[in-house]
Parts: C-alpha cells; sequence; structure tokens
C-alpha cells in the first residue's frame, strides 16, 4: 500500500515518517523545494526530538521520498495549514489546492484522512471539493459510482514529545461515512498503540477544537483572576493554590497571555462557526488576547519616573522550556513596550535562542543579552516565562529593583 502524506510540516513529516519505518511505502508531498530536497537527503528541516533518526531511516530503506507532484496512492493524508484571517475564520485554501492536486489522481476505492485542525464541516469541504472534480466517484457507491472513503483524524501531539505522542495518545477517528472511518482506524493502526476511536467526521473536527477552547477557558478564568486579584491587593498564585485544595476545584495557572499556533487559534474556528452562541469562548479569547496589553501597561507604571529606563525582559518562548515563539505574549509584549518607550533600553534574555525573532530584531532598542547581565543593568525585571533556566536566578540581584512576575516565580521578594 502507497501513501501519500500532503503537507510535511510539524504533523505531516513525523506522520509520513512513522509510517514508513512501521513498513508502508510513503511519498511525502510539499510546495518547498527545500523541505522536498532535505527529506530526500534524510535531513529535517525543523527541530523535533528523534524525528531525525526515523526520517534518516526511512528515507535510506527507500520506503519514504517526497517530491513537489501529488502522486497516485491508495491513501491520502492532508497535513497543510489551517492559519486564521484577520476575521478569524479558517483560511481554506490550503486544503483547497490538496483537494485539486488529489482529485485527478484518483481511480476508486482510495482513502482520504483530513489532519488539519479544521472548522467543523471541512471535511466534508474536502470531499465536495474532490466530488466536484470528479463526479464519476461517490463516497457511499450510488449509481454504481467508485467510492470515495474520506474521514477526519486530527492531530493532538505535543511539540517537542511529537515521536512519542504519534504512537501513544489515544486518536479519534470521524469518516463521512463509517466504512471510511473504519478504513482510517485501520492505518492508523499501523503504528498508534494508544485507542482509537471511531466517530463521524464532524464530531471529530469538534472534539479536537474543545480540546483546545475547554484549556483556553481555563486559562482565561485564572488570567481574569489575576488581574481581579491585583487590583484587590491579593496575591492570586496563593489564592489559586488554596482554592485548588478544595476536592473539585483545579484552576490553571495565570500567565502574560496564550500563544503558540493551536490554543490561540483554534477556539475562533469555533466562534465562526456559531457567533451567536459562541460568548463564553470568545471572551475567554479575549481575556487570553487582553493580557498582554496589561502588562505592557504594568511596564508603563514602572517606568514612570525614571528617565531612559533600562528594562530586563526574561524569555521569549510561547511556554516554558522550548524556543519556539509563535504567536507568543512574551515577543508581543516585549515589541509593544519597545514601542512605547523609544527611549527606554530592552534587554531581552532567551536561555533557548542565539538571535532575535526578525519583529523585534528591527527594533534599535531592543537587544539580546545574557540573563544575569540583562538583570544587573535593569531598573525593572519582567518575567514573561518560566524557563526552568531562570528558577536558577539568584533572588539577590533582584534587591532594589522593580519586578514584574507574571509567572508568580518570586511572589514575596514583591
Ligand atoms: N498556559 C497558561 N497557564 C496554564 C497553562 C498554559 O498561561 O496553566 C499558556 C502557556 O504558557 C502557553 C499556552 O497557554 O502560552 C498554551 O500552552 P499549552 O501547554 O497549554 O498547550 P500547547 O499549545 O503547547 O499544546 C496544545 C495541547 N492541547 C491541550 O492540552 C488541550 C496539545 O495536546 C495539542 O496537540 C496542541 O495544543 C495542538 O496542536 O492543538
Amino acid at each position: 500500500r502507497t501513501v501519500a502524506v500532503v503537507g510535511l510540516g510539524y504533523i505531516g513529516l513525523p506522520t509520513a515518517a512513522i509510517l514508513a519505518t512501521n513498513g508502508l511505502e510513503v511519498i511525502g508531498v510539499d510546495v518547498n523545494p527545500s523541505t522536498v530536497t532535505a527529506i530526500n537527503m534524510g535531513d529535517v528541516p525543523f527541530v523535533e526530538p528523534d524525528l531525525g533518526v526515523h526520517v534518516a531511516g526511512a528515507v535510506s530503506q527507500g520506503r519514504l521520498r517526497a517530491q513537489l507532484e501529488t502522486p497516485a496512492a491508495d491513501a491520502y493524508i492532508v497535513a497543510v495549514p489551517t492559519p486564521f484571517k484577520a476575521d478569524k475564520s479558517a483560511d481554506m485554501s490550503y486544503i483547497a489546492a490538496a483537494a485539486r492536486a488529489i482529485a485527478p489522481m484518483l481511480s476508486g476505492g482510495e482513502l482520504v484522512i483530513l489532519e488539519s485542525t479544521s472548522p467543523p464541516g471541512s471535511t466534508r469541504q474536502l470531499a465536495e471539493l474532490i466530488l466536484g472534480l470528479r463526479p464519476d466517484l461517490s463516497l457511499d457507491g450510488h449509481d454504481g459510482k467508485p467510492k470515495l472513503l474520506v474521514a477526519h483524524c486530527p492531530e493532538r501531539v505535543l511539540p517537542g514529545r511529537i515521536m512519542i505522542e504519534l504512537v501513544t495518545n489515544d486518536r479519534v477517528v470521524g469518516g463521512l461515512t463509517s466504512e471510511a472511518a473504519e478504513a482510517a482506524a485501520a492505518l492508523y493502526s499501523v503504528f498508534c498503540q494508544g485507542e482509537i476511536h471511531l466517530t463521524d467526521a464532524a464530531t471529530a473536527e469538534m472534539s479536537k477544537l474543545v480540546e483546545n477552547a475547554y484549556r483556553d477557558v481555563n486559562i482565561a478564568f485564572a488570567n481574569e483572576l489575576s488581574v481581579i486579584s491585583a487590583n484587590l491587593d491579593i496575591d492570586v498564585w496563593e489564592l489559586i493554590r488554596l482554592a485548588n485544595h478544595h476536592p473539585r476545584v483545579n484552576i490553571l495557572q495565570p500567565g502574560p497571555g496564550v500563544g503558540g499556533h493551536c490554543i490561540a487559534v483554534d477556539p475562533w474556528f469555533i466562534v465562526a462557526a456559531d457567533p451567536e452562541n459562541s460568548a463564553l469562548i470568545r471572551t475567554a479569547r479575549e481575556v487570553n488576547d487582553g493580557k498582554p496589553g496589561y502588562i505592557v501597561e504594568q511596564v508603563r507604571k514602572a517606568v514612570r519616573d525614571v528617565s531612559r529606563p533600562i528594562i530586563a525582559c526574561l524569555g521569549l518562548a510561547f511556554k516554558a522550556n522550548i524556543d519556539d515563539v509563535r504567536e507568543s505574549p512574551a515577543v508581543e509584549i516585549v515589541r509593544r513596550v519597545a514601542e512605547q518607550h523609544p527611549d527606554a533600553e530592552i534587554l531581552v534574555a532567551a536561555p533557548h535562542k542565539d538571535h532575535l525573532p526578525q519583529e523585534l530584531a528591527v527594533m534599535a532598542n531592543i537587544l539580546l543579552v545574557e540573563t544575569d547581565k540583562a538583570i544587573e543593568a535593569a531598573q525593572v525585571v519582567v518575567l514573561l516565562v518560566d524557563h526552568d533556566k531562570f528558577r536558577e536566578i539568584d533572588r539577590a540581584s533582584l534587591s532594589g529593583k522593580r519586578i514584574i512576575d507574571t509567572r508568580g516565580f518570586w511572589r514575596d521578594s514583591e
């Protein structure tokens, strides 16, 4: 059996590699020629533990190759991006392009799986796009037309643990028909050791979106509490710690906002699907998106009587112990502080990075320096990311400085 994986990014490439190392013949498809070249040389174009070994092994055994054109295959896995547009609805153009490329290659009986996180209805939309181009095929074999099996199988792996979680996580597989769901489950069972749960495509789409919206709403609750507590002069971390002693209460941790390419994005797909009835989910998004502005305002208050202030900003990543800065609230805060205070010097410490992201590198008053140096020089220290490395900071080095601690590290020194 040949499997074509369309889109060789954070999800497509690991999936292609794991199918190949489990004995299937896999053709990876990507629009980026340098990605294709790298993979065919056994290289991985981004950082993910253990992925390099899988890709190099699969390529050298001849089971994985990459190309620009979509081939004929028995099964297709579509793992292209679904970013959101300015109006917060999903950009379906990559899925549509995949559908147009797959359609002419089909002869009937193939399986097409959408893996990209997508708004409800996307799997049906993908199928309709293909069938619009191929009216000789059908989903259910009516009028004797050969079948096309279409399913949705969202990924739920955590970056940094992808090669482990691909194998161990449970999967939700939703088909446009039950035959399609079963065929997709059979394909994933080649490498997935978790349980595979069958459902319909729309439920599978929503299950992925609500998992991330659930987390977003719960983080928003913590972030709202952090602002209320500050106004009431209450330590929010102590408050949450105590409230969580109740057997049915488990409040998450406040922070500078919510980042990453999933939790900060997926809830909008639910809002776009039913704007009238998604007030809670939308408000949670707005609360979390509002948190960076609140921190920027705290910085403004902290420096208002200091001329030419030096501000240390600790951390850029969207969460602890990684280098990923996608949708990172820390990056947004550093950028806005630098814009608001052109006379200030912003010293950024980012232990997992050796260069500033482009949007910060272009600003004249931002400098990437060692953590200790940033703290030593600054009058104001803003802790943005809960990296383990920052736990090693000597508390004495903070004395006499104004501290804005968005992660609750240094509570009694405030
Ligand atoms: N955060 C807080 N307070 C908390 C927990 C998190 O402020 O108590 C912030 C983090 O700092 C970060 C953001 O939330 O900025 C998101 O981090 P995360 O660790 O909660 O999640 P992600 O974005 O790395 O991965 C999520 C996971 N989804 C869930 O836990 C429901 C992962 O399983 C998904 O595969 C991934 O999204 C995805 O690809 O959708």
